[in-house]
């Protein structure tokens, strides 16, 4: 999808670009640049509007997945977690999933990093994903620029539900990167899972310049 957008775009201008060159054809020219105009404008929006998906089916990571950079790595799950009475049954979308393993030799406060950085340099515009928080000792999972420690853009804590939860968030910050960061409870019963993220782009060369900051949550 993505790579076939780009194509297409680069096909679209250079035929554009090949009719508006044309040797005496004034009146294409003009048309061109009109077609030009709008075939790009299009495009753009097509683009803009790009997700990049993850279900955690594959073994490897999608271009861009990383966990274990700087703290704990989640782990990969089919079925139920190792332990009774946390953790999902299954996963939300597919068969795989992405999870915090809370038992020892974890221990409280200790952190669990799961990352994407957008590719090309462009920038994730919104981020939706599924979430699952049961156990007496959940901790907190939060949505994070990996960078700025007052960037976090969407958390929540302790026992949520024994079933999946969507969220949605907008995030106000300007970076390429964003950090699914776990942190282990009060004791062991604290998995906390992941599952079919959807990270939308917004391109360089047109987004808004903004500070790192607090962004817009979407509870659904
Ligand atoms: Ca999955
Ligand atoms: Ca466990």
């Amino acid at each position: 999808m993505r790579w076939s957008c780009v194509l297409l775009l680069v096909l679209a201008s250079c035929e554009c670009e090949r009719i508006a060159h044309a040797p005496d054809a004034p009146f294409f020219t003009s048309v061109a640049s009109h077609t030009q105009g709008a075939v790009l404008r299009s495009l753009q929006s097509v683009l803009e509007a790009i997700h990049y998906y993850e279900g955690f089916e594959d073994s490897t990571f999608s271009p861009g997945w990383s966990t274990g950079n700087s703290a704990f790595s989640w782990s990969r799950r089919e079925g139920p977690t190792p332990t009774f009475g946390t953790g999902p049954v299954n996963a939300k979308e597919g068969l795989y999933y992405m999870y915090t393993e809370s038992s020892a030799p974890r221990a409280e406060g200790d952190l669990f990093d799961l990352s994407f950085t957008c590719p090309l340099s462009d920038r994730v515009h919104q981020v939706t994903w599924w979430y699952h928080m049961r156990g007496d000792g959940v901790g907190t999972l939060r949505l994070t620029n990996g960078q700025d420690v007052d960037a976090i853009a969407w958390n929540r804590s302790g026992d949520v539900s024994s079933e999946w939860q969507e969220a949605t968030v907008e995030l106000a910050w300007s970076g390429p990167q964003v950090v699914f960061e776990g942190v282990r409870g009060s004791n062991w019963n604290s998995d906390i899972s992941i599952d079919d993220v959807a990270a939308t782009r917004r391109c360089s060369s047109n987004q808004d310049e903004q500070p790192a900051g607090h962004s817009a949550a979407h509870f659904r």
